[in-house]
C-alpha cells in the first residue's frame, strides 16, 4: 500500500498520507514526505501543496512503536525543515488529531486549516519526552509564548476553535476538508505569503514570566521531569536563534527518550491502548448497549448513572421508594451542576443529561433495558433480593451487573435466571471521573457478557481490567497489603508522617495515612468487623484501635492525624501516640526513599501473588489498576513496572 500519494487539483498538488491506523510517522512515511517535497519542488506546474490524510485522523505523531529503537533517517526534524523550505507553500489540512510529530509537520507547513472537530496538540510530555521535531521552537514563533507554554507543558490538545484563537491554525473549515483546503491554498497565492515559522521572531514575554511558569509547572508536575524540560526548550526558543534552539530541543528530546520516566510512560501508553480490546475476547461478540439502568441512587449509583449519561446512554434509575428516587435524581443533578461550575458542561448539556434519566421504583420499567448495574448496599441479602427482581423484570438476555467492591459475585449471582449474563463491574468513586473499571466475571459468565463489559468500558472511556474473584479483586487487595505494610512500619517505630511524606515524595498525591483520614478509617474497619462476625480470623490493626476510640478521620476531627477545625492540614497527634502506645516499638528513622521502595515492593509482591493465582492476566493490568484507581504516579509505570529491572 502506498503510504504517500500525490494527485492534482489543477495547479494545486494534493499529498495524501495513508498509514493506518493513525498515520503515525513511521520511517516509510517520513521518507514519503521527503520525496514528495523534492518532487513537487521540481514540478513548475505546481503552485502550492495541500497535505491531507486518509482514515480517522491527520498524522497522530511519531510512531511510538519505533521508540526505544535507534532513530532512522530521514529524521523528522529534517523532514519538517524540508517541507518548510519547499519553494511552494504547503497547507496542512487537519482532521481528527494532529498530535506530536503530526502537529510539528503541520507547523513546517506555511498554513494550517482544520475541520471543526479537529484538535492539535503536542502530548510528548505525557510520554516523558519533549517534542523532538521543532514543536517547542516553531510553536512560540507561530502562536506566541503563552500559547506555546500551555500546549507544550500540559500536553493537552486544543480543539480547532481554540487553536484558531491561539493562532496555532489559520482557519477552521466547515465543508469538505480537501475542497476547502485547496480553495484556501489558491486564495493564499493571491496574497503575500507569511514568513516561514523558522524565520519569525518570538515576542519576549513579561519579566518574571519564566520564573512564574517554572513554579506553576513544578507544582503540577509532582516529580515528572519532562514538563520543566519542555519549559526550558520554550525559553531557549524565545531567547536563542532558531538553529541553536532546535539543537537544544533535539538534545533534550534524545536525553529524555532514554529516561526511566519515558520508558514507564510509554509502557502505560501501550497498556492503556491495549486494555479496552483484550486479545482473548477478539472472537466474542459484545451485545448491543442502547438502554441501561442503575439500581441504587447513592454515591456510587449516581456516579455510574452520570458516567452512562456522559456516554449518551439513556438510564433508568431504580430506587426502593419515591423519596430515595428523588434523592438519587438530586445526586445526579448535583454531579452535573458541578460539571457546569467547572466549565466541563454547559447548562444545556447538563439539562440534556438529566432528560435522559428516568427515576422510578417500578422494575417494570426495565423490561427493555440491555444492561442493569446494581449499586445498592454492600450486603449479600440486599443484593440477592435486587437480582431476584431483575431476573423477573428484565429480558432474559439483558446483562445484569453488580458493582460490588468486596463481596463475592458468585454469591450475589446465586439464583439469577440465566447466570451467563451476570458479571461484576467494579467502578471507583467518583464513578463518572475515575477511569478504572474492574471487570469481574464469575465462572458462569458467558464470553459475550464479558465482551459487553469491555464494550461498555470503551463507550464510557474507562480503562478496563479483568479481575478474578478474591477478596478485593486486584486493587483493594493490593491496597489492603499496602496499608498493612505501612502499619507494620509504624509498629516498627517509623513515624506516620514520615511514611506519608515518603509516598508523596515518590509521586503519590498523598500517603496511605492521609488518604485514610480523607476517605474515612471506618470503611475498612466495618469490613474487618464483618469478616470477624462471619467467623474469620482477622488480626487487630492499628486502624481498629483508632476507630474504636472514635477517630475515623477528618470527618471526626481526627484519625491518624489531628485536624484544627476548618483546616484539613494533617497534624501529628499525641493522642494517637498514646492510643497506640505499647503497640509501637521505640521511634526510629528510616530513609524516605527506602520507605517508598519497601512499600512499592510490597504492592508488587501482592501483584505477583495475584498473577500467580490468575486473578490478574498480566502485570500491566496491575499497573493500570494502581495508576487509574489508586493514584500510583503514572510516570513510575505502576508497581510491577517500577520493580522490574530495565534491561
Ligand atoms: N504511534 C503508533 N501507534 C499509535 C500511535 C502512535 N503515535 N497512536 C495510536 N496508535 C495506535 C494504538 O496503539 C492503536 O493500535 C491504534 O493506533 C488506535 O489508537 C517527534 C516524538 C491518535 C488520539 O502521543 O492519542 O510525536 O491497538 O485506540 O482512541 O515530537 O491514539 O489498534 O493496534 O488510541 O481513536 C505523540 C497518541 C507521539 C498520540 C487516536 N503522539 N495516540 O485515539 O485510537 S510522540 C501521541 C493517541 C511524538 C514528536 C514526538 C490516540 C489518538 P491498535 P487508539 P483513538
Amino acid at each position: 500500500m502506498t503510504i504517500v500519494t500525490i494527485d492534482r487539483d489543477q495547479d494545486i498538488a494534493v499529498v495524501t498520507v495513508n498509514n493506518p491506523p493513525v498515520n503515525a510517522l513511521s520511517q516509510a512515511l517520513r521518507q514519503g514526505l521527503w520525496d514528495a517535497a523534492v518532487a513537487l519542488d521540481a514540478d513548475p506546474a505546481v503552485r502550492a501543496v495541500v497535505l491531507i490524510c486518509a482514515g480517522r485522523t491527520f498524522i497522530a505523531g511519531a510512531d511510538v512503536s519505533e521508540f526505544g529503537k535507534p532513530p532512522m533517517e530521514p529524521h523528522l526534524p529534517d523532514v519538517v525543515a524540508r517541507i518548510e523550505a519547499a519553494t511552494k507553500p504547503w497547507i496542512a489540512a487537519i482532521h481528527g488529531s494532529a498530535l506530536g510529530g503530526g502537529f510539528e509537520v503541520a507547523l513546517g507547513c506555511r498554513f494550517r486549516v482544520a475541520d471543526e472537530a479537529a484538535s492539535v496538540g503536542l502530548p510528548e510530555v505525557t510520554l516523558g519526552i519533549v517534542p523532538g521535531a521543532g514543536g517547542t521552537v516553531r510553536t512560540p514563533r507561530v502562536a506566541g509564548v503563552a500559547a506555546a507554554v500551555e500546549l507544550v507543558t500540559t500536553g493537552k490538545p486544543a480543539k480547532a476553535a481554540r487553536a484558531l484563537t491561539l493562532g496555532l491554525i489559520d482557519a477552521v473549515v466547515t465543508g469538505d476538508l480537501r475542497t476547502e483546503a485547496v480553495a484556501f491554498a489558491r486564495a493564499a497565492l493571491d496574497q503575500p505569503l507569511p514568513a516561514k515559522a523558522a524565520d519569525r521572531a518570538v515576542e519576549a514575554p513579561d519579566a518574571g514570566f519564566w520564573a512564574e511558569q517554572e513554579t506553576v509547572i513544578a507544582k503540577r508536575a509532582k516529580g515528572e521531569v519532562a514538563p520543566l524540560r519542555a519549559l526550558a526548550c520554550l525559553r531557549k526558543a524565545a531567547e536563542a536563534p532558531f538553529a541553536e534552539a532546535m539543537a537544544f530541543e533535539r538534545a533534550t528530546f534524545l536525553d529524555l527518550r532514554a529516561s526511566d520516566q519515558a520508558a514507564a510512560l510509554r509502557a502505560v501508553f501501550f497498556a492503556e491502548r491495549a486494555a479496552p480490546r483484550p486479545a482473548h475476547l477478539a472472537d466474542a461478540k459484545s451485545l448491543p448497549l442502547r438502554q441501561t439502568a442503575v439500581v441504587g441512587g447513592g454515591t456510587m449509583g449516581a456516579g455510574i448513572a452520570a458516567a452512562l449519561r456522559d456516554a449518551g446512554l439513556p438510564v433508568v434509575l431504580i430506587e426502593r421508594d419515591d423519596a430515595a428516587v428523588a434523592r438519587g435524581l438530586e445526586n445526579l443533578r448535583s454531579i452535573f451542576a458541578g460539571a457546569v461550575k467547572r466549565g466541563r458542561l454547559t447548562e444545556t448539556q447538563a439539562a440534556a443529561r438529566m432528560e435522559g434519566v428516568t427515576g422510578t421504583t417500578d422494575y417494570a420499567a426495565l423490561a427493555e433495558v440491555d444492561l442493569v448495574i446494581e449499586a445498592v448496599f454492600e450486603d449479600i441479602a440486599v443484593k440477592r433480593a435486587v437480582f431476584a427482581q431483575l431476573s423477573a423484570a428484565c429480558r432474559p438476555d439483558a446483562v445484569l451487573a453488580t458493582n460490588t467492591s468486596y463481596l463475592d459475585p458468585r454469591l450475589i449471582a446465586e439464583g439469577v435466571v440465566n447466570p451467563g449474563r451476570f458479571i461484576g463491574l467494579h467502578f471507583f468513586s467518583p464513578a463518572n471521573v475515575m477511569k478504572l473499571l474492574e471487570i469481574v466475571p464469575t465462572p458462569d459468565t458467558a464470553p459475550e457478557t464479558l465482551a459487553t463489559g469491555f464494550a461498555l468500558a470503551r463507550s464510557l472511556g474507562k480503562v478496563p481490567v479483568q479481575a478474578g474473584i478474591c477478596e478485593g479483586f486486584i486493587g483493594n487487595r493490593i491496597l489492603k497489603r499496602y496499608r498493612a505494610s505501612a502499619e507494620a512500619l509504624v509498629r516498627s517505630g517509623v513515624a506516620i508522617a514520615e511514611i506519608d511524606a515518603a509516598m508523596r515524595g515518590y509521586g503519590f498525591a498523598m500517603g496511605p495515612f492521609e488518604a485514610q483520614d480523607l476517605g474515612g478509617l471506618d470503611i475498612a474497619f466495618l469490613q474487618r468487623e464483618g469478616a470477624r462476625a462471619a467467623g474469620q480470623e482477622v488480626a487487630e490493626t492499628l486502624g481498629d484501635v483508632l476507630v474504636r476510640a472514635g477517630r475515623k478521620g477528618q470527618k471526626t476531627g481526627g484519625g491518624w492525624y489531628d485536624y484544627t477545625p476548618g483546616d484539613r492540614k494533617p497534624q501529628p497527634s499525641a493522642t494517637v501516640a498514646e492510643l497506640l502506645g505499647d503497640r509501637l516499638a521505640a521511634p526510629r528513622q528510616m530513609d524516605r526513599a527506602a520507605i517508598a521502595e519497601h512499600l512499592v515492593g510490597e504492592m508488587a509482591a501482592e501483584g505477583h501473588a495475584i498473577l500467580a493465582e490468575g486473578i490478574a492476566r498480566q502485570p500491566s493490568d496491575i499497573d493500570l489498576t494502581e495508576i487509574h484507581g489508586y493514584g500510583f504516579p503514572r510516570w513510575r509505570g505502576g508497581p510491577m513496572f517500577a520493580t522490574t529491572p530495565r534491561g
